[in-house]
């Protein structure tokens, strides 16, 4: 059986919180997925009858180990990497798939009648955030994925998109190029291991990402072709949106809430999809990534950056003994948390160097901890920051470095379709001396508390960590 999002719901569908009240998709979900500690599936929604509506599903740890098959949380980061460092799938073509069960062509094709939600406050209309955008390469033909943000609206078929400075970008730079349109298709509603490969960055050059996800999953994914267009999309999607980029046409964009919790950033004329065809399943689910703050959204990027740099700082200094890799979701992508056991002096640094240069635009701040600090846990982390930091020998500070396009405080360099930014990138190493200095490093051995790992006291303990 392929790995689909229903075949996801099923695995934790112990967790799914289901909501049967009336619920309006464009006003009202945006709260309610940004505050659920849950895995959600909306069953009745206002104005669009046959439409269920689901998110939260990777939230946290707990979410993404049942994605990958796992059951610690401290496993997921490791289980991706080796993963990852195995290689990529394969795609292979099919006939037909349920994602063809219904067929929207031409003017049936109406973007407004999917359950496409208000994401924030202030944005300039309903966005699509949680279609995983496809794109050829028109000289290699090479697909690539990314999740990009589009907009609706009054028209049903145009919708300006913001063309980050992705794989996708370089493809529609290429069609810009030959003057011709460029077709682009959304798959919504897949397995969350296929939204999360759609997310991650590196070089590709005989794969996509769809077929990197599929070799995580251990699958063959089956595409089918598109109705309207020359492109292969995911046969067991939920719904796919079918157009093409007309090469100079602009429209206003944004406004939009993003991940780092600003409305602004990235608005500005845009490039404009067009939509000639919708189909979907029969009972389609429409998969919602709500924009703001610790949602789907933060993981389905950090994942694959979280495994990607676990194996890239390993192979600092030849053999570095990286123990984990957190981005932590309340730091809107941009600081990352390494936890390492450095043998020698130096080693830490290099590595954060490497952390800094790395293939993710997002990452300006990485801190550097040992295996005895958790670094899921904030306070445990500006511990380590707050203790074995001397500012004056460990923190390194780099200037004139490319940043994340959304990252306001970072100043913007000018470019026709997208944003850039130049700036600063701090490490900060917050170990204990490395371990061949072993006298050094006791200095800052933790103490523990008088009765730790007394198993007589258990029970007490328990009690003792209730939430008031
Ligand atoms: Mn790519």
């Amino acid at each position: 059986m392929p790995h689909t999002l229903r075949s996801f719901l099923e695995n934790i569908d112990n967790r799914i919180l289901n909501i049967h009240d009336e619920v309006d998709p464009i006003n009202q979900v945006g709260y309610l997925c940004s505050e659920s500690r849950h895995p959600l599936m909306f069953h009745n929604l206002e104005g669009f009858e046959n439409w269920r509506l689901t998110d939260i599903l990777i939230k946290d740890r707990k979410g993404q180990a049942a994605a990958l098959g796992l059951e610690k949380d401290n496993e997921v980061c490791p289980f991706l990497a080796k993963q990852m460092a195995n290689g990529a799938g394969k795609s292979k073509m099919v006939e037909d798939g349920p994602v063809k069960e219904v067929k929207l062509i031409g003017d049936d094709a109406d973007l407004r009648k999917l359950p496409i939600p208000i994401h924030s406050h202030g944005d300039a209309g309903r966005y699509l955030g949680s279609g995983v955008t496809i794109t050829r390469d028109p000289e290699t033909g090479i697909r690539n994925e990314s999740i990009l943000r589009v907009q609706l609206t009054d028209d049903p078929h145009k919708a300006p998109f913001w063309m980050a400075a992705r794989h996708n970008y370089q493809h529609y730079l290429k069609y810009v190029e030959m003057n011709e349109p460029m077709p682009m298709a959304f798959a919504i509603g897949l397995h969350p291991v296929y939204e999360i490969m759609s997310n991650w960055s590196g070089i590709h050059k005989d794969f996509d990402e769809l077929e990197y996800a599929a070799g995580v999953l251990g699958e063959e994914i089956e595409m089918v072709k598109c109705e309207t267009i020359d492109l292969e999309v995911p046969a067991h999607a939920e719904i796919i949106i079918e157009g093409t980029v007309h090469p100079t046409e602009r429209m206003m964009e944004g406004p939009f809430g993003e991940f780092t919790n600003f409305g602004f950033g990235a608005e500005g004329p845009a490039p404009v999809f067009t939509c000639s065809a919708i189909t979907h399943r029969k009972d389609p689910i429409f998969r919602h990534m709500q924009a703001t703050w610790f949602t789907d959204h933060q993981p389905l990027i950090t994942l694959p950056m979280e495994a990607t740099y676990y194996n890239r700082l390993r192979d600092t200094q030849g053999n570095t003994n990286v123990l984990d890799v957190f981005v932590p979701p309340w730091a809107s992508q941009f600081l990352m948390i390494v936890q390492v056991e450095a043998k020698w002096d130096g080693q830490v640094n290099d590595m954060l160097m490497a952390a800094l240069s790395g293939p993710n635009l997002h990452v300006k701040t990485v801190i550097a901890v040992d295996e005895d600090v958790d670094i899921y846990n904030a306070e445990d982390v500006l511990w380590a920051v707050s203790t074995r930091v001397d500012p004056a020998q460990h923190v390194n500070i780099q200037t004139d470095c490319r940043l994340h396009p959304l990252d306001a405080v970072i100043p913007e360099v000018g470019d026709e379709y997208t944003v850039m930014r130049i700036g600063g990138k701090m490490g900060i190493d917050a170990t204990k001396p490395p371990t061949w200095r072993a006298e050094a490093r006791k200095k800052f051995q933790r103490v523990d508390p008088m009765g730790k790992g007394d198993d007589a006291i258990a029970k007490l303990l328990e009690m003792v960590r209730q939430p008031v």
